[in-house]
């Protein structure tokens, strides 16, 4: 095989890896997706991820790097920072953090000195590894104390949150979460750290599109720094992303680059100010309602079918099913949801004692299954069929006829072009 790397495209040169992505987009077209951090990103923003900006090195910041030939990269980076000032109303963005766990690193590095204490919610109540967990550099680097939930009504308490702030004296306290089903009250957050003299730094990687959306109270007025990620609820490429107060912005530059990270993946940096644009559309407001409205329907239908729901509803983009009293593992629905062409994950809930590998219940979102189009009407079906299915975990005849049922309905809900059989070209043959 001859390698001539501007005629040969991916099934030419790899059949392998092209095999898997064909592969991965019959999967993403086939199943129902119920992740609550995941979603489909536009053709655009795929086209940006995928240009030759992959190509260039562009360490330093536009109008200062340290290389040549910087041009259109600096365009599109002061695109996608212009773009985020306007869509999040903020003072300061650095749209270079390769994820949200580089965003909130850099952000502990510019608040924070190594072993300085900080305070964020507890992983087992629904917040980040990189909210101190022990095995996570932000545990190693910095000494975390953590709140949790209110055990009866599993919210944030915050008048116990003010117990610990005043207890411990955190220079830093971090609110979001990554299994939450309920809005957050960031004035009362801002009480708290201005009660012990702490920054405050809101995670809203998985509603940062509700937020834009505004159908989640919006973290920018109250926070000193607030980081995300384009991918989820934003439903751009893979990527993280720093807002914070002028005052900061030297310093949370210098702790993305040359702290932290070395050439920022320009590619991506392409993609974000794509997703930023599509982000300020009022189809994107929409958009966001929706999924509120899906995940509110979806919820509702499975607590009217007696599965117990952590905290009795949601606010978000998301929902917690506590599996405990059914005797079914997160691990067992995981399994048999995805027998059948759904796709949830395995999530902890609110104190619970099964090992985090097994886990007591199941996280269930709605941002994929909207941007297919899906409306609340939908959730009755799709509720149904997750409920049979997790009924008849060992009745095959069942599962069978949910199978069937879960390709017809995503068949009516076509994705990027809307074929489900992909055409594999072996060059070999
Ligand atoms: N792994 C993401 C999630 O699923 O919530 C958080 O980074």
């Amino acid at each position: 095989m001859e390698f001539q790397y501007e005629e040969s495209g991916l099934v030419w040169m790899d059949p392998e890896v092209s095999t898997a992505i064909e592969m991965e987009l019959d999967r993403e077209r086939e199943n129902v997706n119920l992740i609550a951090s995941e979603n489909y990103s536009s053709m655009a923003v795929l086209e940006a991820q995928g240009s030759v900006m992959t190509n260039k090195y562009a360490e330093g910041y536009p109008g200062r790097r340290y290389y040549s030939g910087c041009g259109p990269v600096d365009m599109v980076e002061n695109l996608a920072l212009g773009r985020a000032r306007e869509l999040f109303g903020c003072e300061h963005v650095n749209v270079q953090p390769h994820a949200g766990s580089q965003a909130n690193m850099a952000v502990y590095m510019t608040a924070l000195e190594l072993g300085e204490t900080m305070m964020a919610m507890d992983l087992r109540c629904g917040g980040h590894l990189t909210h101190g967990a022990t095995f996570n550099f932000s545990g190693m680097l910095y000494r975390t104390v953590h709140y949790g939930l209110d055990r009866e009504t599993e919210r944030l308490d915050y008048d116990r949150i003010a117990d610990i702030a005043a207890r411990e004296k955190p220079r830093l306290i971090v609110a979001g979460a990554s299994a939450y089903p309920r809005s957050i009250d960031f004035a009362a957050f801002r009480e708290i750290a201005d009660s012990v003299g702490a920054a405050l730094m809101v995670d809203m990687a998985h509603f940062g599109g509700l937020v834009v959306g505004g159908v989640h109270p919006d973290p920018v007025p109250y926070s000193d720094f607030v980081t995300g990620t384009t991918h989820k609820t934003m439903r751009g490429p893979r990527g993280g992303f720093i807002l914070c107060r002028e005052a900061y912005g030297p310093r949370v530059d210098a702790a993305v680059f040359p702290g932290m990270q070395g050439g920022p993946l320009m590619h991506a940096i392409a993609a974000k100010a794509v997703c930023f644009k599509e982000a300020m559309s009022p189809e994107f407001k929409e958009y966001q309602e929706r999924i509120v409205a899906n995940c509110r329907a979806l919820c509702d239908k499975m607590a009217s079918e007696g599965f117990r729901i952590v905290t009795g509803g949601t606010d978000t983009h998301l929902f917690l099913v506590d599996l405990r009293p059914t005797g079914i593992t997160g691990r067992e629905a995981q399994d048999v949801l995805e027998s059948v062409g759904i796709n949830v994950n395995k999530n902890e809930v609110p104190y619970d004692e099964t090992p985090p590998t097994v886990t007591g219940g199941i996280r269930i979102g709605t941002p994929a299954i909207t941007t297919r189009g899906m409306q609340p009407v939908d959730m009755e079906d799709i509720g149904r069929m997750i409920v049979t299915a997790l009924k008849n975990m060992d009745d095959e005849s069942a599962l069978n006829s949910i199978r069937s049922e879960v390709k017809e309905l995503i068949g009516s809900f076509p994705l990027y072009g809307g074929e489900t059989e992909s055409s594999r070209i072996d060059p070999r043959d």
